[in-house]
This record gives structure tokens, sequence and C-alpha cells, in this order.
């Protein structure tokens, strides 16, 4: 069955709203298979988002994701991947239709809620950087 990585970013913990996307992960029938609160050291971060190393809003994207704890969690479901990635929305709040997670719950970059894998080859990455574990 395929998987999915998903992270609850610092803002959705601060505003204490973990609890309503984890309901609508549940809601769509996906199985979470493992999940853990944690807080990224900033080399962690680094190496998570090293896609983006130089780009113009990379440091605000690093000091964002370790000013507070995350929820990272496998999501387990028939096309997953693309499915959660529908779920979300489009990365810039401003963009997200209402009715996605990022619609409902983000205003503006970098504070956009959450993140999902994009493709199987990102998911296998993310999957094992959290989740040694699972294969
Ligand atoms: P996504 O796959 O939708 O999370 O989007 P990207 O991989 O393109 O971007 C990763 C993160 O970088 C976003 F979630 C937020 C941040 N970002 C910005 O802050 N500004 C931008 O212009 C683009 C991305």
């Amino acid at each position: 069955m395929e998987k999915t990585l998903i992270i609850l970013k610092p803002d959705a913990v601060k505003r204490r709203i973990i609890g309503k996307i984890i309901e609508r992960i549940e809601d769509k029938g996906l199985n979470i298979i493992a999940m853990k609160m944690t807080k990224l050291k900033r080399e962690e971060a680094e190496e998570f988002y090293k896609e983006h190393k130089g780009k113009e809003f990379y440091e605000g994207l690093i000091n964002f994701m370790t000013s507070d704890r995350i929820v990272a969690m496998v999501v387990e479901g028939e096309n997953c991947i693309e499915v959660v990635r529908k779920m979300i929305g489009k990365t810039n709040p401003l963009e997200a239709d209402p009715g996605t997670i990022r619609g409902d719950f983000a205003l503006k970059l970098p504070e956009n809620v959450i993140h999902a894998s994009d493709s199987k080859e990102s998911a296998k990455r993310e999957i094992k950087f959290f989740f040694e574990e699972i294969e």
C-alpha cells in the first residue's frame, strides 16, 4: 500500500489545530501508521529542505521549521500521495482553494500549516528521514 509523509508544522502546533487536521486525514479514510512529535534541529531542517538551499525564502523557512515542535506522521492508503497533496492545497495559502487544509487554516507563507510528500521518491526519502524503521 502506498505511503506518504506528513508534517504538521510549528504554526499548527502553536495554534492547537493538530487535532482538526488529523481528523481530516482520518475522515478521508487514510490510516496513520506512525506518528511522533519532535523539534527539528537546525541541521535536520536544512537536510530536509536541502533542495531549497540558496533560494530567497530558505532562511525564513528554516527559522520557521525550527521555531517550535512539529508532528511527523506516515499515512497509508490507495494513491495517498496524490490524495493528500490535493487535500493540503497549493503551497501559498493565498492560492490554496477553500476546502483545502492550507486554504482553510493558513494565511501566508511560510506558515502554511502542513507538509506532504509530492512524489514516490520524496515519500521514500522523507519517511526514512523521520522513521528509519518503516519500509
Ligand atoms: P510544498 O511541496 O507545497 O510544501 O512546497 P515547496 O516544496 O515548494 O516549498 C516548501 C516550503 O517552503 C513551503 F511549504 C513553504 C516554503 N516556501 C516559502 O516560504 N516561500 C516560497 O515562495 C515557497 C516555499
